[in-house]
């Protein structure tokens, strides 16, 4: 690992891209936004492989260290199910919660009526369950949390308003059964003005508990003149109320800079739907989709993600004070 900025949080591989099209025994037209979880003593990263007629599905690959000689496996795949209305055009971005010995696989299904969140299950990643629709379209960037609160499991979820001017926010829901979701409340809004993180933000891979509560990681989306800037940050919600946000960082933490992010399908995106902490308790591996196109891996310390966000806290809500008073 060659640090390529000490000032920065994470520092990216020198291997980067870790995983691209060319890595695929057959043609493919981009792999991007992997899933990420330990199985069976490596690390398998559930990547989105987008197809040349413009579908995605998901396949697995493992690597004994997380970082170098993935093995791409298309017979551990979730394909998408051309006939389900649900994934007619393709399956994305998948975020991967244990429970147990059992993976819990949220994911967005393409349908016909547009984005929506879906669930399945395995315990081999050869072998899957559909467990259906956890939330209706348009919706995306959601996870579950590994472990449920007062007998309820919750659900991070990002849907699209119809109107959109007002912003477009990250909520949080719950269920007693996996199966009837309710109690919707925005969890996280995003900023306005010249924020970062204005207007439109998402999850990213699914919250990681702490000492000092889950650790979140969103995503931003920028709007400039030549187009959006995807940008990652971080924010700390309770242990035990999942509800209440304890903190969140007025800055982002790794924006797309390095020549792979900056160009591909989509220039400027750096998108993340899973990381993995190391045996050390410290050792944090960020996985992400590079430009729509490719898979990076950016490192960095637990402690220091957690003092991070102590020395560089944000208003956990939009100020409403006007000039002139108190
Ligand atoms: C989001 C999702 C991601 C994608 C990102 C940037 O809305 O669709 O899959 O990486 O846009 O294009």
């Amino acid at each position: 690992m060659m640090p390529d900025d000490s000032r920065e949080l994470f520092q990216r591989h020198d291997r980067n891209p870790i995983i691209s099209a060319s890595d695929f025994p057959h043609t493919v037209n981009a792999v991007f936004n992997p899933g990420a979880t330990e199985f069976d003593g490596q690390t398998l990263l559930l990547l989105r492989v987008e197809d040349r007629t413009g579908s995605s599905s998901l396949v697995v690959a493992t690597s004994d260290d997380g970082i170098t000689n993935w093995r791409i496996d298309p017979e551990r795949a979730l394909p998408r199910q051309l006939d389900l209305v649900e994934e007619h055009w393709g399956i994305e971005d998948p975020r991967i919660t244990r429970i147990g010995d059992e993976y819990f696989v949220v994911y967005v299904g393409y349908s016909t009526y547009g984005p929506l969140v879906l669930l399945a299950k395995t315990r081999d990643f050869m072998t899957w369950e559909r467990c259906g629709v956890l939330q209706p379209a348009d919706d995306k960037d959601a996870a579950l949390f590994p472990t449920t609160f007062d007998g309820r499991w919750a659900l991070i979820h990002r849907p699209v308003p119809a109107t959109p001017d007002l912003g477009t926010h990250v909520w949080l829901s719950f269920s007693p059964d996996l199966h009837y979701w309710g109690e919707p409340r925005v969890l996280l809004a995003a900023r306005r003005g010249s924020a970062w993180d204005a207007n439109k933000i998402g999850l990213g891979p699914p919250p990681l508990l702490t000492k000092d509560g889950w650790l979140i990681c969103y995503h931003g989306v920028h709007q400039t003149a030549s187009g959006s800037i995807y940008r990652l940050g971080l924010a700390m919600l309770d242990q035990d109320d999942p509800a209440k946000v304890l903190a969140r960082s007025s800055e982002w933490v790794l924006g797309p800079s390095a020549p792979y992010e900056q160009s591909g399908d989509v220039p400027g995106v750096v998108f993340s739907c899973g990381w993995v902490l190391r045996d050390d308790g410290d050792t944090l591996h960020l996985y992400y989709g590079a430009a729509d196109s490719v898979v990076g891996v950016a490192e960095t310390s637990l402690a220091k993600l957690l003092g991070h966000l102590e020395t560089h806290p944000g208003p956990l809500e939009p100020s409403r004070r006007r000039l002139g008073d108190p």
